[in-house]
């Protein structure tokens, strides 16, 4: 049997196996094909950008391994994720960073920078209808070496640091409006301490402060959505952060901005699933950063976890999809860079794809009766009903290779262009 044979052959009895229990996989694929995947560009190249300043990564930032074949420009990084976006089924978006701004061979400084520097991005991005979300970069930067920028204690750092966030939200701006769908523009800053400071209020007002500064001017939100996100530690953080959960739930909620939850960000028994109809119930949207800790913010890629799971199931549950913009947020070097991205992004889609088909009505049914006994049991049984067919069915039909086959795409990608690369 042709594998498009086998899964026409399998797809029809694992919708009756879903009716069943009065979930319709149809409606299902037709919901799944809506929701977007921000791609977090960084993943292409270890975090590095196009500015060769020489400066650490820094700001707690940390890549590890040296598989070969990272791409060295941005035509290089274009390739490699149009490469990946063949992959994936649906349609998706694009995260960047100011520091893959393109500036010739000009060195332009941070708080210079302006929506010309990425004409090519969004050139790129209009011809393959992706829409772009962006962050300034508040890391690897000589006024970034000592782990502070906003809540610096010297005013004219922090003024630069004011003047790249204000730069990036306008940037952000122009990406919106050139491609019709608003920029996701997401704040986040390394400050904090590796030992335990004295005074942990001095940096959070300063901190405040700078932000505002940075958000003075009202930008349209159908163009540019701000986002901040909070952090527990960092290497080089470890005692205190000044832009720690409580600081940004509480500036995002008095100033009307999103949150963003980067997975790797809270107690390693924290998980970023049980926050967001918390946060959802005082704000209006909000950001994820989909990551995965290895026992610390080690930004692993993501994979099918259960953690990946409870954050897809909430997203569905609370019916939230509409308030939420998904991101990934992760770099491993260690292993083929494409397969990384082609890797997170799938399990995000798939994990989006097991809880829509979860018998959520049924499910909820059980809970208002209070008999938790049955909801404990379908929801374990419910696990292995044939998701795999459904996923199969939507790979095929959004022409995105069905299973494992990906890798062959992947492994002779890398064999004509990845290796060339030395
Ligand atoms: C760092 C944050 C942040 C970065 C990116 C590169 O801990 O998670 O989102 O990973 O901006
Ligand atoms: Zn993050």
């Amino acid at each position: 049997m042709t594998s498009t044979k086998r899964i026409q052959a399998a797809y029809g009895p694992a919708r009756d196996a879903f009716a069943s229990l009065g979930v319709d996989t149809d409606a299902a694929l037709r919901r799944l094909v809506q929701i977007p995947i921000s791609l977090h560009c960084w993943q292409g190249d270890d975090v590095g950008g196009f500015e060769n300043t020489g400066s650490e990564l820094g700001g707690g930032l940390a890549v590890t391994g040296h598989y070969p074949g990272k791409a060295r420009t941005a035509d290089e990084l274009r390739d490699d994720l149009e490469k990946t976006y063949s992959l994936l089924p649906g349609k998706h978006r694009l995260n960047l960073h100011a520091c893959y701004a393109e500036t010739g061979s000009r060195r332009v400084e941070r708080n210079e920078l302006d929506a010309s520097h990425f004409k090519n991005w969004i050139a790129w991005a209009k011809a393959r209808k992706l829409g772009l979300d962006f962050n300034p970069t508040f890391f690897a930067h000589p006024k970034a070496a000592d782990g502070f920028t906003l809540a610096h204690r010297d005013k004219a750092v922090r003024r630069f640091w004011i003047e790249h966030g204000v730069a990036c939200r306008k940037i952000g701006a122009a990406m919106g409006r050139a491609l019709g769908t608003p920029c996701v523009t997401n704040v986040w800053i390394p400050d904090g301490f590796k030992d335990t400071p004295v005074d942990r209020k001095a940096p959070r007002h300063r901190l405040a402060e700078s932000l505002d500064a940075v958000f003075a001017e009202p930008l349209e939100p159908k163009f540019n959505l701000d986002a901040v996100e909070p952090k527990l530690f960092g290497l080089g953080s470890e005692s205190y952060v000044a832009g720690s959960h409580e600081f940004y739930l509480g500036y995002a909620v008095t100033r009307r901005k999103l949150l963003c939850l980067d997975a790797g960000h809270y107690h390693p028994t924290e998980t970023i699933a049980d926050k967001i109809s918390a946060v959802l119930s005082s704000l209006d949207e909000m950001l994820l950063h989909v990551s995965r800790g290895v026992r610390w913010d080690s930004d692993h890629v993501v994979i099918l976890s259960n953690e990946l799971e409870a954050i897809a199931q909430e997203l569905v549950r609370g019916d939230f999809l509409g308030r939420v913009h998904i991101g990934l947020d992760y770099f491993d070097a260690s292993i083929n860079r494409v397969a990384a991205w082609t890797i997170g992004a799938r399990c995000m889609i798939k994990a989006l794809l097991l809880a829509l088909l979860e018998p959520i009505e049924t499910l909820r049914k059980l809970e208002n009766e209070g008999d938790f006994t049955s909801r404990l049991a379908l929801l374990e049984e419910a696990r292995t009903l044939p998701h795999g067919a459904v996923w199969d069915a939507y790979l095929e039909n959004q022409g995105a290779p069905p299973g494992a086959t990906w890798l062959a795409e992947v492994q002779r990608y890398e064999k004509d262009v990845l290796s060339k690369r030395k």
